[in-house]
Formats: C-alpha cells, sequence, structure tokens
C-alpha cells in the first residue's frame, strides 16, 4: 500500500488513529496512521497521501517535533496532548474555584517545554459582591506578573477580555489547558463568535466540569494565530524525572538557587540556601514556594512508584 504523490500536512484533530490534516495546499482531508507504532497529535507536521480506492488520506511519517505537551494518563503513561506549541494558556476560573498549585504545575511543564506561557482567568462576571475572590484573583495576578507571566482575566460570557486575549494568541499555536469546566471551549468558541466547539453545564453536586471536551482540536483564529482546544482535567502534574526538574519548572526558584550553596540544593531545609532566603526576604511569594515544596513531594512519591 503505498500512497500517491505524498503532501505535508497539519493535523488539526485526533479521535484516536483517525484525523483531520490540513494539506500545505490548502484542503483538509481525514487521514490515518499507518501502522500501529506512530502516534500524531494536534500541531504535528506529518506527510500523507491518498490511497487508491479509500477516502482516508494515509499518514506516512510524523515529522519531528520541536517540543510536546504530555500528560500521564490514568495508566500512569505519558500521553502526548499537542506538539510544536509555542504557548501555553493555563486557564482557571472563578467556578469551579481556581486551584492555583494545579495553574502552578502546568507553568511548570511550559517552562520544562521552554515555550511561553499565560494564566487565564475565565467567568469574570461571576465576580460580582465576591470580595474575598476578588482578592484572591488580585493576589495571584500579582505573583503571576511578578514572574512575567500575562495574567489575562476574562469572561467568555459577557466578552470582557477577550481583545486582550486575541492579542495574545495572534501568533503562532497556543494550546488552552485547565480543569474541566474552566470554559476553554466556551472561550474559543467567544474569540470565533460561532458555536465551534460543544460545551457543558458543571455538576450540580460538585460544581466540577463534565469532561465535555474529549478530542484535542487546532483551530483558526478571526486575529491571527492558532489555538488548541483540549480536554480539561481533574489534576494535573508534568512528567518529571526528579527534583531538579520541579526547580526548573519555577522562575524565581530557577533565578535565586544560582546563589545557593550547595551545587545540588534542593531549596527545601538546606542551609545558606538563597531560595529560602529569598521566601524570607518576600521576594518569593510564599504561595508559589509552597507549590515548589509540593511538586518536589509530588515527584518522589511518583518517582517511588516507578518499577
Ligand atoms: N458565568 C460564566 N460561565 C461560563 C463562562 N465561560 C464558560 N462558562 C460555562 O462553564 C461551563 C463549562 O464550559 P466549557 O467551555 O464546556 O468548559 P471546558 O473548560 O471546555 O470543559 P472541558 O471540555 O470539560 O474540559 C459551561 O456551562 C459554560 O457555559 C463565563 O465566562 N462565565
Ligand atoms: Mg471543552
Ligand atoms: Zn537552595
Amino acid at each position: 500500500m503505498k500512497p500517491e504523490s505524498p503532501e505535508d500536512a497539519l493535523v488539526v484533530a485526533t479521535f484516536s488513529r483517525r484525523m483531520r490534516l490540513r494539506l500545505d495546499s490548502g484542503h483538509a482531508v481525514d487521514a490515518r496512521l499507518k501502522g500501529k507504532r506512530q502516534r500524531a497529535v494536534c500541531g504535528d507536521r506529518v506527510r500523507a497521501g491518498r490511497i487508491d480506492g479509500e477516502s482516508d488520506w494515509l499518514i506516512t511519517a510524523v515529522h519531528p517535533r520541536r517540543n510536546a505537551l504530555t500528560r500521564p494518563n490514568r495508566r500512569g503513561e505519558a500521553e502526548t496532548l499537542a506538539a510544536n506549541l509555542d504557548r501555553v494558556c493555563v486557564v482557571a476560573a472563578l467556578e469551579p474555584a481556581p486551584d492555583w498549585y494545579i495553574v502552578d504545575r502546568y507553568l511548570a511543564a511550559a517552562e520544562l517545554m521552554q515555550v511561553d506561557a499565560a494564566v487565564l482567568v475565565n467567568k469574570t462576571d461571576l465576580l460580582h459582591d465576591k470580595p474575598q475572590l476578588s482578592a484572591n484573583l488580585d493576589e495571584a495576578r500579582r505573583d503571576y506578573e511578578h514572574l512575567a507571566y500575562p495574567f489575562v482575566a476574562l469572561s467568555a460570557e459577557d466578552g470582557t477580555g477577550l481583545d486582550e486575549l486575541a492579542q495574545l494568541l495572534a501568533s503562532g499555536i497556543s494550546i488552552l489547558v485547565g480543569q474541566s469546566g474552566v470554559g476553554k471551549s466556551s472561550i474559543i468558541n467567544a474569540l470565533l463568535d460561532r458555536d465551534a466547539q460543544k460545551t457543558g453545564a458543571l455538576s450540580d453536586k460538585h460544581g466540577e466540569g463534565r469532561h465535555t471536551t474529549v478530542n484535542s482540536v487546532l483551530l483558526d483564529l478571526p486575529g491571527g494565530g492558532s489555538v488548541v482546544d483540549s480536554p480539561g482535567v481533574r489534576d494535573y502534574a508534568p512528567a518529571l524525572e526528579d527534583s531538579t526538574d520541579a526547580a526548573r519548572g519555577f522562575r524565581e526558584v530557577q533565578t535565586y538557587s544560582a546563589d545557593c550553596r550547595f551545587a545540588n540544593c534542593r531549596h527545601l531545609r538546606e542551609p545558606q540556601c538563597a531560595v529560602q532566603d529569598a521566601v524570607a526576604a518576600g521576594k518569593i511569594s510564599e504561595r508559589r514556594y509552597e507549590s515548589y515544596r509540593r511538586l518536589v513531594n509530588l515527584t518522589r512519591q511518583l518517582a517511588a512508584k516507578r518499577p
């Protein structure tokens, strides 16, 4: 089975081993992967060709990736969400309540991938008369902007912040990640001004999302750039080798660690640690430092479980 005159293409949607491609020549086609060993995700560049008598094109090669965002699946194996990304946008919302530790773990994944990252907080229309949430949001904004992460407060519902977000996403490929129900698909629909992606109500019992989006999809935005909508998660942890990786995931830990007394300092209880000093001096946010410590512990626990 040899495809005719193969062409290069971009993967724009995946449904297990079948996918939608956008050929560099412009057309969109359905395709499937040749062989069991190959894998492709949104953002992958592939080579594919038409097969005589079949409607699906055949993908014969997946070109090398610049980067890939992965997450552990239920069996603890790394599952790739998307490839060749320029920006990871971590989405939190006022409902379900923001979990900044999850946000930090996604940001750590972006640091390790060496791509730009941003924090988006959706559903600001729910802020009315909630002074505590407002204060929580202001504090998070200070933390993230201090680290030079763009921070966009927005509402897919009433349109607040959408122009600012469109500008942020105007070049390259971005991915929206975050807990189920924070409104990733709703934000994309609002940017596109049409219901391209299905959205789903939160469950009454727990106020959690219902995992409405099941496949990753890449969409072009009217203001430039493209965005990947990804299935939401309940929790997220980057796949890390050891605690040194955790330190690389936090910009401020990385910055101060150069001045620690010991080269292998883990910035936990070691003496003459520049990171702990920076926390004590208020130069590193206590919440972010706690987030770092939690990721170190998590990484240890996961490492202990590995065969
Ligand atoms: N009040 C309010 N509700 C919103 C807003 N954006 C989204 N929602 C609601 O939040 C719920 C979840 O939205 P989705 O867009 O499906 O969330 P998601 O992040 O794509 O969820 P998954 O696909 O499960 O990961 C829906 O009921 C939306 O109508 C907003 O700005 N304000
Ligand atoms: Mg969705
Ligand atoms: Zn240290």
